[in-house]
């Protein structure tokens, strides 16, 4: 390791040793709350805020009358190890208390490390939403980390309801599930009226200042709830391809050799992938948009080469910027006074990467349309159409602060104190960066951006991630839930890094990883710079091959996960969801966070366990057929399955009644497979029916949204009679891509014969289709067809 860099992860060291991370019972607001209101009374807890806001004479009796001095409570200042907080502008808390009747199965305000359903938190700490960058986090925690989304979503079998808490301050939400009594009305006289138990969760809401502004979404289904929560805050942004494709990141990809080194290295082992990454040290000593000079003599040249292979390259662009006016970027922003503040109205300095560092502030729209051109090609110098951008540090993290975070003293644009805003730094940062990638593409191509901190509405502008995991096998079980609760807060572009960051797992827990990450949205590998080199090639032949699968398995599947994401986009339906989305009257999904479903046709059960040769999959819905999507095994009402694994893959199992469309092979990156041709896997159910649809267009313009450039097409399988209809006649786009095969999964007896219409062609003859039945697994499967995948048209099966 280079002197420098030891220096670098020193002062981290020292920091987060200093950082003293807070426990919710030592933050002044909170005490407040609790002494002000025991959490009763909904009237009561507005009241208090509004007496809190205003009127510091009545802060005081209660002081008394708690017999707790005013230093105690922090209220004018307050100290986080050797950091002091100054209120300028006196003390403020706000809170309200909501009741779910009949309700005892909560979800969402993520991110923490936590389950999918929300626990109790009466004799624990709340949960904490302050965007916190916290290195190697704890597992089963409520501690705030890098991302916070105030949404909280409530579900009973017949109702899933919404609370939108928007507020960007610090927040706690406490959560308290508890059995109460109901009156049931009853014809009888009323001294003889019935009374049950009946479960109720009590919500109670504490954002250290801002106003109360509070959405009540009613759903009543759970997708009801995901396109209210969407007209509020918008939905997924469509991502371009390419990214949903896999991605190789380390710290660091060490200069250009290297990257070529690692590219060839998926050829060589005929693996896919489209992206690899550059960490920071990319960069001219952590100078973002510019290249060290030795290590990347030559970036265009390292990009032509990576287009040439039809591959991308995203750079990591961090919010602070080296205080130093030799660099442009700092002394611009400097002059035209971009910077955060401090609460003596300097610019802020906290340390960061570069060290000495000022922050940008994104929240001055005229900062992020001035950040927004520094993507330009002239700007930027060495960057080409394939660089796209991962911002991270963006809660924003700051060593040396309290809580490695910036003073809540420090004033943004308007004179808003940094405790106002602090959950939307990363949002707009991401926001900023997304505007500019469009922006140098003259409106044309829609960007990408990673980012690690994120709130509600983050899904506009990108993908996000769950930060710094450790490589071990409770990280990878948690973050099934984490990823499910991201994706029903809205932010359908989420994913975890493939691996675990820090540390170096085993073999198999590696092989694990990839084989879950393939089935999830965002899928990249990433490792830590201390960690060892962990390409897929590195762990023995058998290993590499297992790890191609899934790679490849993913690459297959895309054309299902990129009509999904349409979905997102246009309905607002999350990629990944719990099982209890799509069987919301069943209980026992409720609690389910070891598998999920991606759409509504795939249920996935990653291994989590180590050496394990059985998992038990629970399959629900009491009259859902499902097919085991490697071994087409058809299963019926089947309940909770004990299904034996080998290393060779995860359980998948495709739900009957839908079709899902696959590609029939694989190529090096999403853009050498435009023209291969389609397989359409058709499953029955019980009433031999089935549904699915097929979303295409260029993969990286704006062209569908402006042209109206795409296909929208439906499949249904209904009476023998499998067919292609137009599912959004406004929808144009020309491909020469075909529908090769067709298998149908669950037919019960074998065809006389198959034959297959183009509607176009009225007087054409039906054409005979080429068919092979396997009656042990009932699948039909027909081949050769080549019916183009955007014309109409109808397969007869007698
Ligand atoms: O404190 O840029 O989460 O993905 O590799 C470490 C270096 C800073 C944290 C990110 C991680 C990234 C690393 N960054």
């Amino acid at each position: 390791m280079e002197p420098a860099k030891e220096e670098e992860s020193s002062v981290q060291d020292e920091a987060v040793d200093k950082s003293n991370f807070k426990n919710c019972n030592h933050i002044a607001f909170y005490r407040r709350q609790k002494l002000l209101h025991p959490g009763k009374s909904l009237y009561r807890a507005l009241l208090d805020s509004v007496t809190l806001c205003n009127d510091s004479v009545k802060l005081q009796i209660i002081n008394e009358e708690n017999k707790e001095n005013q230093e105690d409570l922090g209220l004018w200042q307050e100290e986080f190890g050797s950091f002091l907080d100054i209120k300028a502008n006196g003390p403020s808390s706000i809170g309200l208390d909501f009741s779910l009747h009949g309700c005892e199965h909560v979800y969402g305000i993520p991110e923490h490390a936590e389950t999918l359903l929300l626990k109790n938190t009466s004799d624990d700490d709340a949960y904490r939403l302050f965007n916190l960058d916290v290195y190697g986090h704890k597992i089963y925690d409520k501690m705030g980390i890098y991302g916070s989304v105030p949404f909280l979503l409530a579900h009973k079998p017949d109702r899933t309801s919404g609370i939108f808490w928007l507020n960007s301050s610090e927040t706690l939400v406490e959560i308290n599930t508890k059995a109460v009594m109901e009156h049931v009305p009853s014809r009888s006289p009323p001294d003889i009226t019935k009374q049950r138990v009946v479960p109720q969760t009590d919500v109670h809401w504490m954002s250290e200042s801002g106003i109360i502004d509070v959405f009540l979404l009613m759903g009543p289904t759970p997708f009801d709830i995901f396109k209210q929560y969407a007209q509020l805050t918008g939905t997924q942004a469509l991502p371009p391809l390419f990214s949903l494709g896999y991605h190789q990141c380390r710290w660091n990809y060490e200069d250009e050799q290297d990257v070529k080194a690692v590219d060839a290295g998926f050829d060589e082992h005929d693996i896919p992938y489209d992206v690899i990454w550059l960490d920071i040290e990319h960069t001219e000593s952590k100078r973002y948009f510019t290249w060290d000079k030795k290590k990347f003599q030559h970036p265009e040249r390292m990009q032509e080469l990576l287009k040439r292979k039809k591959r991308k390259l995203v750079v990591i662009i961090d919010p602070h910027i080296k205080v130093d006016p030799m660099y442009t970027l700092y002394s611009e922003a400097k002059k035209k006074g971009y910077f955060v503040k401090d609460r003596k109205g300097q610019d802020f300095e906290g340390i960061c990467w570069p060290g000495s560092s000022s922050y940008l502030d994104f929240t001055n729209p005229e900062v992020r349309e001035w950040y927004a051109d520094q993507f330009s090609f002239k700007s930027y110098k060495g960057s080409t159409d394939i660089l796209f951008v991962w911002n991270d540090m963006n809660e924003p993290s700051v060593f040396k602060g309290a809580e490695l975070t910036m003073q809540r003293d420090a004033v943004h644009h308007g004179n808003w104190e940094h405790r106002e805003v602090h959950n939307l730094y990363g949002f707009y940062q991401q926001m900023a960066t997304a505007e500019g990638l469009i922006k140098r593409s003259g409106g044309q191509n829609r960007p990408f951006v990673l980012t690690r901190s994120f709130f509600a509405g983050s899904q506009k502008y990108g993908a996000v991630w769950t930060g710094d995991n450790v490589a071990e096998w409770s990280y990878l079980k948690i973050s099934i839930p984490m990823l499910l609760t991201i994706s029903i807060a809205g932010i359908s572009f989420c994913g975890a890094d493939v691996g675990g960051f820090i540390g170096d797992p085993e073999p198999e827990l590696l092989v694990r990883w990839y084989q879950a990450g393939a089935y999830q949205p965002f899928f990249r590998g990433h490792a830590n710079i201390e960690s060892k080199r962990r390409e897929p090639w590195l762990f023995g032949d058998e290993n590499t091959r297992i790890i191609r699968e899934a790679i490849r398995e993913r690459y297959t599947l895309l054309p299902y996960l990129y009509s999904l994401f349409y979905r997102a986009h246009t309905t607002a339906e999350p990629v990944m969801r719990p099982l209890w989305v799509e069987f919301p009257k069943e209980q026992e999904t409720f609690g389910v966070e070891d598998e999920y479903m991606l759409g509504n046709a795939l249920l996935v059960h990653p291994v989590i366990e180590q050496e394990a040769t059985t998992v038990n999959v629970l399959l629900p819905g009491s009259d859902e057929v499902w097919y085991d999507l490697r071994r087409f095994r058809r299963l019926d009402y089947p309940g909770t399955l004990k299904i034996p694994v080998t290393l060779e893959s995860i359980p998948v199992f495709q739900r009957g009644g839908s079709v899902v469309p696959l590609k029939t092979t694989v190529g090096r990156s999403t853009e050498w497979m435009t023209d291969i041709s389609y397989e359409l896997r058709v499953a029955l159910d019980s009433k031999d029916f089935a549904v699915g649809e097929l979303y295409l267009d260029d993969g990286h313009s704006f062209q569908y949204l402006h042209k109206k450039q795409f296909l929208h097409r439906k499949f249904i399988f209904h009476k023998n009679v499998f067919s292609s209809s137009c599912a959004d006649e406004i929808g144009q786009y020309h491909t020469k891509c075909v529908v090769e095969r067709v298998l149908i999964l669950g037919v019960q007896k074998q065809p006389t014969s198959v034959t297959a219409s183009l509607q176009s062609k009225r007087d054409g003859k039906d054409k005979e289709v080429v068919f092979t039945y396997d009656a042990k697994t009932s699948t039909l499967t027909l081949e050769k067809l080549l019916l183009n995948v955007g014309a109409d048209w109808e397969i007869h099966i007698k």
